[in-house]
């Protein structure tokens, strides 16, 4: 089984604005729309789209807590989110304008999860998951839910000896790399950001986490992105596709990628398969929406070539 944690979920308010943003003036929006938000529930969606059994958990405000589930029923994502009373899952409204010229994200900083429902969540991974299972923890942390938290949650998956992957970014993604997990996915500030306190190109800090990290995905946007498994270096050049929105391209990538993986740990089949997705996903106007189909027609497109992984 996979299991998905999204900590600081979200529901995504998509408004699509008549013409492009400007400062100082009334920006009217042609349309809104909701979509369900938060990495880890991004990475749910795709791979309950490519038929691979999941289940989305975290925590969810009490007040809308209806329109949240509403959403995920919308897209099929099975799910056990820990209600919070009294608090309401956070709004990330992201700003669509017209004929692709691009997104913009404004995301509020989501509740206070009180220690008993912290509890409750590790209860229910130290019991139910097994050394055969896939947990990914993506997305940001809620306010209070300290890095001390994080490493609790991990040591315990850790103790599990199940595969343990992280979409975080900041000082989160620091302490999964400290303690050691088996797949992250920085970006390239992230990934000098990891190595900060030592000289270095990303390329640098990219070999070096290597040595850490069973499978690194340094994502590189429309550049596609490299990945480190097992002493060899992939170079993945995502197909050429019309963007419309990129919001969750990387989520999307996330959760393709682990459900290919986590089928026979085919790590070509699984680069191939998570950047398909994601190119899929940008051509539509949601955060989370790709064609399973139409994926598989583009996973044709996708450039991989192989090296060793110098140091
Ligand atoms: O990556 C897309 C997305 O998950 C959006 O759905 C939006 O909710 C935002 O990112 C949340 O980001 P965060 O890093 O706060 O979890």
């Amino acid at each position: 089984m996979i299991y998905t944690i999204t900590l600081n979920p979200a529901i995504d308010r998509l408004v699509f604005l008549e013409k492009h943003l400007s400062k100082r003036k009334t920006n009217r929006a042609a349309k809104v729309a909701y979509d369900i938000g938060g990495k880890g529930t991004h990475g749910s969606y795709a791979m309950s789209r490519l038929g691979v059994p999941n289940l989305a958990l975290g925590f969810a405000g009490e007040k809308n807590l209806e329109k949240f589930e509403q959403v995920l029923e919308q897209k099929n994502i099975s799910h056990l989110f820990l209600k919070i009373p009294n608090e309401q899952t956070r709004e990330s409204i992201v700003i669509i304008e017209p004929n692709n010229q691009g997104t913009t994200m404004l995301t509020e900083p989501g509740f206070l999860v009180p220690e008993s429902i912290k509890n409750e969540l590790l209860a229910y991974f130290e019991e139910q998951v097994t050394a055969e299972d896939v947990v990914l923890i993506a997305g940001s942390l809620p306010e209070n839910f300290n890095l001390s938290d994080l490493e609790k949650l991990i040591i315990g998956l850790k103790g599990k000896n199940c595969f343990i992957a992280c979409d975080l970014s900041g000082e989160a993604l620091v302490r999964a790399v400290d303690l050691g997990v088996d797949f992250i996915k920085p970006n390239e500030f992230e990934l000098t950001e990891l190595l900060l306190s030592e000289e270095g190109s990303a390329d640098y800090a990219l070999n070096q986490l290597a040595q850490k990290i069973t499978c690194v995905v340094a994502s590189r946007g429309e550049l596609g992105s490299i990945c480190c498994y097992e002493g060899k270096r992939y170079q993945v050049k995502a197909p050429k596709v019309n963007e419309v929105n990129d919001t969750g391209a990387g989520d999307c990538f996330v959760g393709a990628f682990l459900a290919a993986f986590s089928k026979d740990w085919d790590i070509e089949a699984a680069l191939k398969t998570g950047s398909a997705c994601a190119a899929s996903k940008v051509q539509y106007e949601d955060s989370s929406y790709f064609d399973p189909v139409e994926a598989e027609q583009l996973m044709s497109q996708v450039e991989l070539t192989v090296c060793q992984n110098t140091i």
